[in-house]
Parts: structure tokens; C-alpha cells; sequence
């Protein structure tokens, strides 16, 4: 068996002090040592791999969760470079896991290397925030095996045997003295395998948890790529034109891939990606594709007398209501910006997709008149809504300041003006109003009662919202507008805190709501400002004793060990209004003693398939889907 050299120089030494950095700053590298920054690991290395796919040299990538949480992921590349690097005097392989940013050297390198944002930061960061990790190479009719601690070599590349075939093997198990957990969640990484899949067309992936009982695998290879995409963002939806329409063109310096379809949903689904990074701020890419629409449609709708000269031009938003699209480009140095490095910079790319989907988009217009006809129907009653709408917003705002107040007069509101520090609790009935608006502080608690059928938002259109008299205090109590006018810097509450029973209808009360929000709001949840309100179950009294509340039938149970069941007296809480003022501030409104729940937007696409599911209008799927979770209906996480 042939060994490498091994030797030390000063590149070496500096190698070194890059790992430890990495080890010193984690968050630096991989955003954060959550469960979030695990996933990374593992998404890293499957980078690598797509890399190598997108050079034109893998097809199949495996990526395996074993017994402990040990990651391991295959490709049938052409294996990682084993030779002996001039400057490191060591294996490339070896330097591409020892050394910070040598990736783009002598890794994979498709050409579209990410800069800027969090990706792309290579082997070298997981094998240095790694316990252990293990790479099998075989290329040049070799297998060649080197193996790592904490970053460090404890087996520099060696040849262990021969084969004719070529790939890479990496095995590792995350430090736990780094990361908060190690326990991946197989949902999130079987999700975005699956983007990766239909990102790059062709390319097959699969992946398998071994962890469990229960093997969970699954297989992902479209050849329709973001047509597959589309097709599967709408597959609880009502389509208008079958098949998705997409526009390709790869010139060598910016391939571009569009797919979009039109629904019968009035919500707005646009996805964008550079480098296969979901740029969830937009940017110039997207910027391009909307102003191509909105020019193609109003072109097309004047030369064929859907509208006339004197109607004036449809507005952007009428022309995407409904759509559901996912727009794909590569560009070779994107500048990321935007508050969470999410949002193409890079201007020339705009006028290159503009121009394209110009182009493409007309000429699928003119041999297709009678989707453009259903398309463009949807967009003239979108734009008569909007119009719609627009009256009944000036109406709102004539009336209010005919009443000199912008406040809904339900609303208890608060002392104190500073929103960082104030609370708004929308509340279900009118007797928990009551109750609430008796227990808070109102130094900082407001209270808004809310009563009788809240409306659906996914099957209205905004005209019925802005006149809707059950969202409208909502919407003058947050104080921040709605939909495209919505302004995240003027909300009059930190915190808006739904609060409502723990049964069926309560839960029926906060999907709509949280519906509500997040179609029309939706900053309002990606910038952590909703959350749940948690009334306890049960109250324990017992003489002598003080009462205790139980928030789930588990902490029902222990607290019955604990003190005894003998002479215990149980009381059940049906409804927020069986609980009295001081009740109510004790267990469900004090800040030092109550349970809150933050709701978080992980994943705009997994949302929005739950809402259309659970408050669209096809009835099997969200049969399904209940029949699916109804053993997680506990937690409620969107
Ligand atoms: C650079 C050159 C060559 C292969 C790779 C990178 C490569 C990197 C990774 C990372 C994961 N899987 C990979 N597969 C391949 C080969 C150059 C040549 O053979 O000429």
C-alpha cells in the first residue's frame, strides 16, 4: 500500500489557524450551531456533489442518515484529485478538507461559485466542525481513504485497494460540542434534496434516514425540472393553463430557467433561486421576469382587444395574481444583498431575463390565443378587484378620519406608545374580551375582541377584505396597512398575541387568522412579531395547596404523581371565558408565567401548501392532510 507524504510547512500551520477559527466562530461559517446550521453541514457537502453534476461528470447522488446521526453522502463524480498538490506538498483531496476556500481550486467548480451569503464555504468547514469524518475516493483505479478529527488528519490519503469505477464518499459525525443537537430532521433535508433534484434536471438523488424502526427514503430525478417544480407547488391547486409554460436558454454566461402556471388562487407564488440559493429578498433576476410579464400581457391585451386604449394599462400585481412560478438562474460572481444576504444585486440580469421571457412569452401568447385569453381574463377581474378594493380602502380611511381616530372601537388599547414593548391580544368572544381586558396590564397589554365567522381570505378576493368588518379592526389595530402597502416599520404592537380557546373552534379561529396574516401581513411572520397564546387545560386545587395549571394532559399526569390524587379537585377548562380576570393574568397573560407561542415562517412553499390545503377549495387533499397530522395537532408550526 502506497502513503502520501506528510510533512508539515508554514502553509500548513496557517491551515491550522483557519480551522481553528472556524471552531472559534462557527456562526461565521455556518450561519449558526442550531439545528439550521447541522443541516448546513450536510447541504455543503451535497453542493460539492451538484457541483460535480453540473460540470457535466455525476448523475446520482446518495446521501444516508445513519444509526447516531452520521451523515454519509456518495456521488459517482469523477472522484476528488488525489495527487500531490505542488504548494501544500499534500493530497489535493487532502487540501481541499485542511484548507479554508480551496474548494473553487481543487473542488468541485461548476463555475457558478457562490460569494457572499453563507454557501460555499466548502469541505474544509465541515470536517473542522466535525467529530470525525472519513473520505473514500476512487479514481485512477485506485480507492484512496483519509480520515480527520475535529479538522485535524489523523490519516493522511492512503490507497487501500483498486477499482475501475470514480466517486466520492464522505462520512462524518457533527461535533456535539459544537451544535445544539445533532438530531437532523429528515423532512427538512428530504425537502431540499427534492428542490436540489428539480434545480438540476436530471440529476438523481436519493436519500434515506436509518436512524429509526422505520426506514424513511425517497427518490428524486425530474426530467421536466422547474416544469416538475411548478407542477408540484400547484398540485392542490386549480390550474387554468395545464401544462406550466417554460422558458430556457442557457447562452454560457447567464442560464436562465423559467416555469409558471396559472391558478385560480388570488395569492401570489413566485420562487427564485441564483446558484440553486433560494433568494427569498428577490433581486434583479426577479425584477426582470415581472417586468417582462406585466409588459408581454399588456402588450398582447391591447393588440387583441382585450383592452382598449382607453382602459389603461393592468398593474403588475393583477397580472401575477394566482401565479405560481419558479425562476432559476446561474450567474458566475452574484452580489448578494439585502438584510439576510438573500437578494441579487448583480444589474446586467435583469435585462437578460427581461428580454428573454419578452421574447419568449409572446410568441407563446400568439400560438396559444385561448390560454391567453383565460389568463388574461383572471388579470381584468384582478384589476377590477383591485379598483374595488382601492374604493373601499379610501372609504375606510374617509370614515375614520370623519371619526378623528384610526382605532377600531372594540379595541381596549394600551398606556404606553412604544411598540417594542407593547402587546395586542386578539381575542375570541366576547366574554374572554372581557375577562382579558379586566386581568391585563394595560400599561402594555391591549386587548381586541373579535366575534361571530371570520372570514376565509383564500377564497376572497382584497375588495371583500378591506370591507370585511371582522378583519378591518385587525388591520386598524396593528396600524401597518395590508397586502402591497403593508409597512412592518409602523406596526403599533411588538407583539400580536392570538388567544383562543383550546378546542376545535378556537383552532378554526387561529388558522384563519394566521391565514389572514400571512397573505396579507406576511412580514408581520417572517419578523417573529405573531404568536399563540397558550391557556392551560386544567387546574389542580387541593386544600392548603396552591392551584396549579396543566397545559397538556402529560403535565396533567406528572403533576397527579407528584401531589396525590386523594382529595384533588380537577377542573377542566372548556373555553377562556370559564376563567376569571386574575385566572386568566396568572396563566395566560403574565409575561413572567405564561407560555407563548412564536410563530415561524421556516419555509414560505411548505406554508403555503398548507394553507391552500387546509383553507382552499379542493376537499380531498386537506381530507388527507388532516387524516395525515391529525397526531401532531398539538404544535402548530407553519
Ligand atoms: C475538481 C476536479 C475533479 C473532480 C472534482 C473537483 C470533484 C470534487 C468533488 C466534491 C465532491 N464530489 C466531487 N467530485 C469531483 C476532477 C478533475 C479531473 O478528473 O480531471
Amino acid at each position: 500500500m502506497e502513503k502520501f507524504e506528510h510533512e508539515y510547512n508554514a502553509e500548513q500551520i496557517q491551515v491550522l489557524d483557519g480551522l481553528e477559527h472556524v471552531r472559534k466562530r462557527p456562526g461565521m461559517y455556518i450561519g449558526s450551531v442550531s439545528i439550521r446550521g447541522l443541516h448546513h453541514l450536510v447541504y455543503e457537502i451535497v453542493d460539492n456533489c451538484v457541483d460535480e453534476a453540473l460540470a457535466g461528470y455525476c448523475t446520482h447522488i446518495k446521501i444516508e442518515i445513519e444509526p447516531g446521526n452520521i451523515i454519509c453522502v456518495e456521488d459517482d463524480g469523477r472522484g476528488i484529485p488525489v495527487d500531490i498538490h505542488a504548494k501544500t506538498k499534500i493530497s489535493a483531496a487532502e487540501t481541499v478538507y485542511t484548507q479554508l476556500n480551496a474548494g473553487g481550486k481543487f473542488g468541485g467548480d461548476s463555475g457558478y461559485k457562490v460569494s457572499g451569503g453563507l454557501h460555499g464555504v466548502g469541505a474544509s468547514v465541515v470536517n473542522a466542525l466535525s467529530t470525525w469524518a472519513e473520505v473514500t475516493i476512487q479514481r485512477d483505479g485506485g480507492i484512496f481513504q483519509m480520515k480527520f478529527e475535529r479538522g485535524k488528519t489523523t490519516q493522511p490519503l492512503t490507497r487501500i485497494g483498486d477499482s475501475d469505477k470514480t466517486g466520492t464518499k464522505v462520512r462524518f459525525l457533527a461535533d456535539d460540542t459544537i451544535f445544539e443537537t445533532l438530531e437532523y430532521d429528515y423532512e427538512t433535508l428530504e425537502s431540499r434534496f427534492r428542490e436540489m433534484a428539480f434545480l438540476t434536471k436530471g440529476l438523481s438523488i436519493s436519500v434515506e434516514d436509518k436512524r429509526g424502526e422505520e426506514v424513511k427514503k425517497a427518490d428524486f430525478c425530474f426530467e421536466g425540472g422547474l416544469n416538475s417544480f411548478v407542477e408540484f407547488l400547484n398540485k392542490n391547486k386549480e390550474k387554468i393553463n395545464q401544462q406550466p409554460i417554460y422558458i430556457e436558454k442557457d447562452d454560457g454566461e447567464v442560464p436562465v430557467e423559467i416555469a409558471f402556471q396559472y391558478t385560480t388562487a388570488y395569492s401570489e407564488n413566485i420562487y427564485s433561486f441564483v446558484n440553486n440559493i433560494n433568494t427569498v429578498e428577490g433581486g434583479t433576476h426577479l425584477e426582470g421576469f415581472k417586468r417582462a410579464l406585466t409588459k408581454t400581457f399588456n402588450d398582447y391585451a391591447k393588440s387583441h382587444n382585450i383592452l382598449k386604449e382607453k382602459d389603461g394599462n393592468l398593474q403588475g400585481e393583477d397580472i401575477r395574481e394566482g401565479i405560481t412560478a419558479v425562476i432559476s438562474v446561474k450567474v458566475r460572481e452574484p452580489q448578494f444583498e439585502g438584510q439576510t444576504k438573500t437578494k441579487l444585486g448583480n444589474s446586467n440580469v435583469t435585462g437578460i431575463v427581461q428580454s428573454l421571457v419578452n421574447e419568449a412569452l409572446s410568441n407563446f401568447l400568439e400560438e396559444n390565443p385561448n390560454i391567453a385569453k383565460a389568463i388574461l381574463e383572471k388579470c381584468v377581474s384582478a384589476s377590477r378587484a383591485r379598483e374595488a378594493a382601492r374604493k373601499a380602502r379610501e372609504l375606510v380611511r374617509r370614515k375614520n378620519a370623519l371619526e378623528s381616530t384610526t382605532l377600531p372601537g372594540k379595541l381596549a388599547d394600551c398606556s404606553s406608545k412604544v411598540p417594542e414593548e407593547c402587546e395586542v391580544y386578539i381575542v375570541e368572544g366576547d366574554s374572554a374580551g372581557g375577562s382579558a381586558k379586566q386581568g391585563r396590564d394595560r400599561k402594555f397589554q391591549a386587548i381586541l375582541p373579535l366575534w361571530g365567522k371570520m372570514l376565509n381570505v383564500e377564497k376572497s378576493r382584497a375588495d371583500k377584505i378591506y370591507n370585511n368588518d371582522k378583519l378591518q379592526p385587525v388591520i386598524l389595530a396593528v396600524g401597518a396597512g395590508i397586502g402591497n402597502d403593508f409597512d412592518i416599520t409602523k406596526i403599533r404592537y411588538g407583539k400580536v398575541i392570538i388567544m383562543a380557546d383550546a378546542d376545535v373552534d378556537g383552532a378554526h379561529i387561529r388558522t384563519l387568522l394566521l391565514t389572514f396574516f400571512f397573505r396579507y401581513m406576511r412580514p408581520l411572520i417572517e419578523n417573529g412579531n405573531v404568536y399563540l397564546a397558550q391557556p392551560p387545560l386544567y387546574k389542580l386545587s387541593k386544600r392548603g395547596m396552591k392551584d396549579i395549571y396543566c397545559y397538556t394532559d402529560d403535565e396533567l399526569t406528572e403533576n397527579l404523581n407528584a401531589i396525590g390524587r386523594e382529595g384533588v379537585n380537577i377542573q377542566r377548562y372548556k373555553g377562556l371565558g370559564e376563567m376569571n380576570p386574575e385566572q386568566l393574568w396568572d396563566t395566560t397573560m403574565n409575561p413572567e408565567t405564561r407560555i407563548l407561542i412564536q410563530v415561524k415562517m421556516e419555509d414560505a412553499m411548505k406554508a403555503d401548501e398548507i394553507f391552500t390545503v387546509l383553507m382552499g377549495d379542493e376537499i380531498g387533499p386537506r381530507r388527507e392532510f388532516i387524516e395525515a397530522n391529525a397526531k401532531y395537532v398539538k404544535n402548530l408550526d407553519i
